[in-house]
C-alpha cells in the first residue's frame, strides 16, 4: 500500500475533501474503518488543517488512515455535544473578526478566543471590520486596552479596502483561521484575499441585528497570501472544559503582578495580599478583569468539572 500525506481541506457527514500535498491534487477521503481512530471521544475527528496518511483508490479517492499529530487546535466548547470541538488544527494565527457596528463587537467572545490563543500558542489578532460605517466608542476602547496588551488590532473595511493589506501581511506564509459571529464579515474579508475562495455572503437580519449563518462548514484556502480558513458564525464561545485554575495563566497581564501575590496558588479573586486585584485599574484593566472574573466563573460552575 502507498500512503500518502494529505492536509484536509473541508469535510461534512465523514466525507473530507483532501489536498495530496506533493501533486496539490484534490480527492475525496473517506475513513478506512467506521470511524478514525484517535483513542478519544471526539466531536470533529478530523478539521481542517489536519495531516492525514491514506492511500489513493479508484479515481480521486482516498481511504484515510490516520491523522498526524496535531501541532496545535483552535477549540471551543460545544455545549449541545458537551464535548471539545476542534475548529481547526496546525493554526499559526487566529484572526478574531469583530464589527466596529453591528452586530456589536462582544468582548467576552474576544477574551475567551484569545484564552484559546495562548493555550495553544495561536497568535491572535483582532480585526475590527466595518469600519466605513464608523466605529462605536465602546468598541474604540476595546481597541485600546488590547492594544495595549500588546495584541496587534487591525481595522478593516470590506467596502474601501482599508486595513486589508496588514491583514495579508498577518497571513503569509502561515496558516490562518478566521473566527467569529455570524455577519461579520468573515466571508467577505476572505473573498476580498482570495477571489477563487467566492464564499458566500449574506445580509444581516435587521429584525434581530445579527448575521444569517451563511457559512456552515470550515473550508481553507490556498491563497498566494497564505492558508487560511472560513469558519460558520459563532454565537457562544465557551471554553468550559478548561480546568479554572490555568485560566489565570492566560490572561497575560496579571504575569508581572502574579509572582508578588501572597499565595502562589492564588486565582486573584479575594484573596489577601493578591497583587492582581491591587493592580486594577493601575496596570491591570478592569474591563479585563471583569472578563476574568466572568469566564472563571463559567469554568467552575461546568457540571462535569472532573478534579
Ligand atoms: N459596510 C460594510 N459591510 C460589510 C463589510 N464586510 C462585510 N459586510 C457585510 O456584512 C454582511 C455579512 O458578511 P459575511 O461575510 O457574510 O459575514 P460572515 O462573518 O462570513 O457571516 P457567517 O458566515 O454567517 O458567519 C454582508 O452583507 C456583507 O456585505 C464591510 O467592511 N463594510
Ligand atoms: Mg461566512
Ligand atoms: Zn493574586
Amino acid at each position: 500500500m502507498n500512503y500518502l500525506e494529505f492536509e484536509v481541506i473541508w469535510g461534512v457527514n465523514n466525507i473530507y475533501s483532501v489536498l495530496e500535498l506533493s501533486s496539490k491534487l484534490i480527492y475525496e477521503g473517506i475513513f478506512k474503518g467506521k470511524v478514525l481512530e484517535t483513542g478519544c471521544k471526539e466531536y470533529s475527528p478530523l478539521v481542517p488543517g489536519d495531516v492525514v496518511l491514506g492511500y489513493i483508490y479508484g479515481s480521486r479517492k482516498v481511504y484515510i488512515d490516520k491523522r498526524v499529530n496535531r501541532k496545535n487546535i483552535l477549540w471551543r466548547y460545544n455545549r449541545k455535544a458537551d464535548l471539545r470541538q476542534t475548529i481547526v488544527s496546525n493554526v499559526d494565527n487566529v484572526l478574531i473578526v469583530n464589527s466596529a457596528n453591528f452586530p456589536e463587537m462582544k468582548n467576552f467572545f474576544i477574551d475567551r478566543v484569545l484564552v484559546i490563543a495562548e493555550e495553544q500558542n495561536i497568535i491572535p489578532v483582532i480585526v475590527i471590520n466595518k469600519i466605513d460605517k464608523g466605529i462605536s466608542q465602546r468598541v474604540e476602547e476595546f481597541s485600546e486596552i488590547y492594544k495595549n496588551l500588546g495584541y496587534k488590532v487591525l481595522k478593516t473595511s470590506v467596502k474601501t479596502f482599508e486595513g486589508i493589506k496588514e491583514v495579508k501581511e498577518v497571513l503569509r506564509n502561515s496558516r490562518t483561521s478566521f473566527i467569529g459571529q455570524s455577519g461579520v464579515g468573515k466571508s467577505s474579508l476572505i473573498n476580498l484575499i482570495d477571489s477563487k475562495a467566492s464564499q458566500s455572503v449574506n445580509e444581516i437580519s435587521h429584525k434581530y441585528s445579527r448575521g444569517k449563518h451563511t457559512t456552515v462548514y470550515s473550508i481553507s484556502f490556498h491563497s498566494e497570501s497564505g492558508i487560511i480558513v472560513d469558519t460558520p458564525g459563532i454565537k457562544e464561545f465557551g471554553i468550559e472544559t478548561l480546568p479554572f485554575e490555568n485560566l489565570k495563566y492566560y490572561f497575560k497581564e496579571f504575569e508581572n503582578f502574579a509572582s508578588f501575590c501572597k499565595y502562589k496558588s492564588c486565582l486573584h479573586v479575594s484573596e489577601p495580599c493578591c497583587s492582581v486585584t491591587s493592580a486594577l485599574g493601575n496596570g491591570i484593566s478592569k474591563l479585563r478583569y471583569e472578563s476574568y472574573l466572568k469566564i472563571l466563573s463559567e469554568l467552575k460552575n461546568y457540571k462535569n468539572y472532573a478534579r
